[in-house]
C-alpha cells in the first residue's frame, strides 16, 4: 500500500513537472497524493470520493496534514515565569547528538518537539520532503517523526517519548510528576481522539484550508514548484477530505467537537495547574504538542476564545519555554 501510494504521488508529480499541458490536473493529483500519503497513517483512514480519480482512491488521515496546522504556536508570546520553568535534566544524561526528521506542521512531530523543548534537549531538525522522502531514504520506517539519538533511530512519537524519557529522566529526580494510569489514559486520548479533531477544523472551509496550507507550503521542505501546488491543490483536496473525516469520526459540528475536546481536557485537570500537578507530565506535553501547530490558526484562536483551555495553554507555553532546537 505504502509503496503504491509513493509511486502514485511520485509519478503524478513527475507528470506535472514534465507535461505543462496537463499541469493543473497533474498538480492536483500529485498534491492530493501527497496529502493522502502524508496523512494516511497520521489520523484516520478514509476513501477519496469517486470521481477524483479511480486510481487514486486515497486512504487519508489527517495527521501529516494536521500538518496543516501550523506550529505557529511556537512563536506565540513566551512569558518568563519562574513558577513554570523547564525541567532540568542531568547533563550527563543528555544525549550528544539528537536529530529529528519531521514535517514542521505534523502533530506527532510537534509532540516530540514539546518533549525535547521542555526537557531542554538540544536537537537538530531535518525537514523531510513529503514527495521524495529522500532525507529518510536510509530508514525502513517511512513516517515521521523519526528521532536519531547518538545514531540510534527511534520511531513513533509515543514510543520515542517513552524511550527518551527512560534515558533522560532519572527515576530519583522524578522530573515528570507521573500519576501513571491517568497520565497514560490521557496520552492515549491524544492519539485516539484529539488528533482526529484537527483536520476537520483546519480545513473546514476554503479560507481555513488555504490558511493551513499557506503555513505548510511555507514551512515544509518543498521546491518552489511544489510549494504552489501544495498550497492550492492541497487546500482544495483537504477541504473535501475533511468532510469525509467528519463522517468517519461521527463529527457533525467540527468546531463544537474541538471545543468539547478542549473542555474535556480542562475538566481532566480538575483544578490543577497541569495534569501532572505543579509540573507538566507527558500527557500535558502531548496535548500541548498537538495543539501547538493550530494555536495561531483560526481554529486554534477560536478554541482559546470559546473554551477554558487558554490559561492551561499559557502555563504550558511558559513551562516549555523556548525551543531547544539547534539552529543550522
Ligand atoms: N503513530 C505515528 C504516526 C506518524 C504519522 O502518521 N506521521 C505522518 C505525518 S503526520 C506520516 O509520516 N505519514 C506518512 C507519509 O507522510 O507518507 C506517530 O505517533 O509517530
Amino acid at each position: 500500500m505504502r509503496r503504491a501510494s509513493i509511486l502514485t504521488y511520485s509519478s503524478a508529480l513527475s507528470r506535472a513537472l514534465l507535461s505543462p499541458t496537463k499541469q493543473h490536473n497533474s498538480l492536483f493529483q500529485a498534491t492530493s497524493a501527497y496529502v493522502a500519503g502524508s496523512s494516511r497513517r497520521c489520523f484516520s483512514t478514509f476513501r477519496f470520493p469517486r470521481g477524483y480519480s479511480g486510481a487514486t482512491r486515497f486512504s487519508l488521515s489527517l495527521g501529516g496534514l494536521a500538518a496543516a496546522t501550523v506550529a505557529v504556536g511556537c512563536s506565540s508570546l513566551l512569558v518568563e515565569d519562574e513558577a513554570y520553568a523547564k525541567a532540568h535534566v542531568k547533563a550527563d544524561l543528555v544525549p550528544k547528538d539528537v536529530v529529528l526528521y519531521q514535517y514542521e506542521a505534523c502533530p506527532f512531530c510537534n509532540k516530540v518537539k514539546a518533549f525535547l523543548d521542555y526537557y531542554d534537549v538540544p536537537y537538530k531538525v531535518v525537514e523531510v520532503n513529503p514527495f521524495s522522502k529522500k532525507e529518510i531514504k536510509w530508514s525502513e520506517y517511512k513516517k515521521v517523526p523519526i528521532l536519531t539519538v547518538d545514531g540510534e533511530p527511534l520511531v513513533d512519537s509515543s514510543a520515542i517519548i517513552d524511550q527518551m524519557g527512560n534515558k533522560i529522566i532519572s527515576s530519583k529526580a522524578s522530573l515528570v510528576v507521573s500519576n501513571g494510569d491517568e497520565e497514560n489514559k490521557w496520552r492515549r486520548w491524544v492519539d485516539d481522539h484529539l488528533v482526529h479533531m484537527l483536520s476537520p477544523n483546519i480545513y473546514r472551509n476554503t479560507s481555513e484550508a488555504l490558511e493551513s496550507f499557506d503555513y505548510i507550503a511555507n514551512n515544509g521542505n518543498f521546491s518552489t514548484y511544489e510549494k504552489y501546488s501544495v498550497k492550492y491543490a492541497g487546500a482544495a483536496a483537504m477541504y473535501f477530505v475533511s468532510k469525509k473525516l467528519k463522517k468517519k469520526y461521527n463529527i457533525t459540528d467540527e468546531r463544537a467537537a474541538l471545543y468539547d475536546a478542549a473542555e474535556t481536557w480542562v475538566d481532566a485537570l480538575d483544578g490543577r495547574d497541569f495534569l501532572g500537578g505543579s509540573k507538566p507530565n507527558l500527557a500535558d506535553l502531548a496535548v500541548f504538542g498537538v495543539l501547538r501547530p493550530i494555536r495561531q490558526l483560526k481554529s486554534g484562536k477560536d478554541m482559546v476564545e470559546h473554551t477554558r483551555i487558554g490559561e492551561w495553554y499559557s502555563r504550558m507555553e511558559s513551562a516549555v519555554g523556548e525551543s531547544s532546537r539547534i539552529k543550522a
